[in-house]
């Protein structure tokens, strides 16, 4: 990019701040050189020896965040049940495969491929135990598309605590590339009666995590049994050699070690879908079987912790939904005030963490940062007011209420309700 002139750039921060607008004005804050030299770029350098598999760069430190209960980082490794993706480091959209987030219930089995089976039984015309080489010798396809927990937002339900990173508040998402075998094509393999409506899914870890699934249209036609993830196979945190992945669907239903399909007319209900898995709610009754993740949307940038400077700040975030593809992305720098529409940077892939992006000139006066998505079944991000209005605070998943960033007179961000 061209650099702007410190001139022009205060002429693009001021008329920023006359219409107290974001958008993108392009301004930068590159140093302005008199000559075409290269004596302000530090000069080449022998190099270090190449490898088999590469590293970041020393200069580069990511790292996920381990947790035992919500919110609190574990004590002895071993009570970790999360670790959350440090999506306010992260650029684009795609989740580097080892910072892609987990939540695994008992630990990671470690499964040898040549071992694995995969039980297909229940109402279907041929009862079959499938090999890792049976599964990969069948048709595949890849699909970008994001994997979020239902727990993804629970630390704002009842209350914000100020200190907390967006890697605390949204951390439990990741969009990665997904190969497998398309499930239409493995319940043509072994004739699923169509009186079947659910299919049980299990894992073959020390948890037995079991989920019932409707096989509805969308599940049929999308749903993945995936053995690659961001072109290699899975890693052993994420299922290896086989997990089931379905776009759009909370992500406890997307089984991991999957060892098994039953096939029958009425939900198999699991401890994971009475016991736990379900929402409270405000008055007392218990939802089951809330299966999509709803429209969401957070600002990475700035975002909790941070410290920011008077003048030209450029807001970036995440957008994504479970019904399809981010129309639209629309942030507020007043406190919901007033909203002006971001700028959707990247392919707005369907059931995909889609990046947005705004310029804005911060005038130094303490202020809230929001963002409002909206896909395109026209699904809008609620607000908390109306999203706790509407939920209660009994509940503890499928949060997708509004983020709020409270920056102070210091530039300091903080997580606030509203
Ligand atoms: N077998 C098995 N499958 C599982 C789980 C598990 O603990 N065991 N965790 C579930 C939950 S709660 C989530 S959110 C996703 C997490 O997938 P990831 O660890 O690859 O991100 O896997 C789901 N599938
Ligand atoms: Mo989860």
């Amino acid at each position: 990019m061209k650099p702007v002139s410190q001139d022009k750039l205060r002429k693009l921060t001021r008329r920023g701040m006359l219409r107290g607008t974001v958008g993108l004005v392009g301004a930068t804050a590159a140093t302005t050189v008199k000559a075409d030299s290269l004596l302000h770029v530090p000069p080449r350098g022998p190099g270090g020896l190449l490898s088999a598999t590469s590293e970041r760069s020393k200069f580069v430190h990511l790292a996920r965040i381990p947790e035992s209960t919500p919110g609190r980082r574990p004590v002895d490794p071993s009570e970790a049940i999360n670790a959350k993706t440090p999506i306010d480091r992260l650029v684009g959209s795609i989740t580097p495969a080892d910072l892609h987030y987990e939540r695994s219930h008992s630990g990671v089995p470690d499964i040898d491929p040549a071992q694995h089976r995969l039980l297909v039984h229940g109402e279907v015309r041929k009862q079959l135990v499938f090999t890792m080489n049976d599964l990969q010798a069948m048709p595949t396809v890849s699909r970008i598309a994001f994997l979020e927990c239902t727990g993804n937002g629970w630390e704002n339900w009842k209350e914000a605590p100020p200190d907390l990173t967006v890697q605390n508040t949204h951390g439990l998402i990741s969009t990665n590339e997904w190969t497998g075998v398309p499930l239409s094509y493995l319940i043509d393999v072994v004739g699923v009666d169509p009186r079947s409506t659910w299919m049980l899914a299990e894992g073959g870890d020390g948890s037995a995590v079991a989920r019932s699934i409707p096989l509805t249209d969308e599940i049929i036609a999308e749903g993945i049994l995936a053995y690659g993830q961001n072109g290699e196979p899975l890693r052993p945190a994420h299922g290896f050699p086989l997990r089931l992945f379905l776009p759009g669907f909370e992500g406890n239903l997307n089984i991991k070690w999957l060892r098994r399909l039953k096939f029958g007319d009425r939900p198999f209900m699991t401890r994971w879908e009475t016991a736990r898995y379900t929402q409270l709610q405000a008055d007392g009754e218990a939802r089951q079987f809330q299966l999509h993740q709803d429209v969401n949307s957070v600002i990475t940038s700035p975002s909790g912790m941070m410290q920011i400077r008077p003048g030209y700040n450029r807001i970036t975030g995440l957008a994504w939904s479970g019904h399809g593809r981010i129309a639209r992305v629309e942030i507020s720098t007043d406190g919901a005030k007033t909203w002006c529409d971001a700028h959707l940077a990247g392919p707005a892939l369907p059931k995909a963490q889609t990046r947005f992006q705004a310029d804005w000139v911060w005038d130094g006066k303490p202020t809230k940062i929001i963002s409002r998505s909206t896909d395109d079944k026209r699904h809008v991000q609620p607000d908390r007011a109306s999203f706790i209005a509407k939920t209660g605070t009994n509940a503890l998943f499928h949060y997708n209420a509004q983020q709020t960033w409270a920056i102070d007179q210091n530039g300091q961000v903080r997580n606030v309700l509203s």
